[in-house]
């Protein structure tokens, strides 16, 4: 299994519009994986392939973990994902983003929505999702068309979370500037 590496604000990679996957193959199924690995491990509930570097309109998801039981695991695999329609009902939750680390906020989205996608198999399917599901599918496809959870907050908390990260990458190890 190959690790794989989350990227981080204020990586711009995150704000690219992914393009379709066009063959479902071996391959991608073991690309699936290790984006699975990658989301227990984090942890997270959620994670598109974009978060990783690779700008494909896949996303993996599990809503169903609870405290590391590998056996009350649910992983979901979307390849394609489409919003056929969304609630008139909205929901206020709050969200968190494994590229923004340690930054929560509230925001308000429909409480639920009907998706169109391939699974695994290549097999096209649609749910029906409600709840935490509909709030983190919501979340990956916006991260599949580069926007962020901070993009529903006002420009005034959006730039002050940007800018608290661009300083901490800059101060980083990693950016050579230290
Ligand atoms: O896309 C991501 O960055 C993953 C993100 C998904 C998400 C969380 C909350 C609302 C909408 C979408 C996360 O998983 S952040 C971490 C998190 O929420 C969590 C981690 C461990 C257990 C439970 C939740
Ligand atoms: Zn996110």
């Amino acid at each position: 299994m190959a690790k794989l590496d989350i990227i981080t604000l204020p990586d711009r990679k995150l704000r690219l519009v992914s393009e379709p996957v066009e063959r479902v193959d071996d391959d991608l199924r073991k690309f699936a994986d290790d984006m699975l690995d990658a989301m227990y491990a984090a942890p997270g509930i959620g994670l598109a392939a974009i978060q990783v570097g690779v700008p494909r309109r896949m996303l993996v998801c599990d809503v169903a973990q609870r405290e590391d039981e590998e056996a009350d695991r649910d992983p979901m695999v979307l390849i394609n994902p489409q919003i056929l329609a969304s609630s008139d009902e909205g929901v206020v939750r709050e969200e968190g983003c494994l590229s923004i680390p340690d930054y929560f906020a509230e925001v308000e989205r429909p409480d639920s929505v009907r998706v169109a996608f391939l699974d695994r198999d290549g097999k096209a399917q649609e749910i029906e999702a409600t709840g935490v599901l509909a709030t983190c599918l919501q979340h990956e496809i916006d991260h599949l068309n580069g926007k962020l959870f901070i993009d529903y907050l006002s420009k005034l908390k959006r730039d002050m979370v940007i800018r608290r990260f661009t300083k901490q990458a800059k101060l980083s190890p990693k950016s050579g500037i230290l």
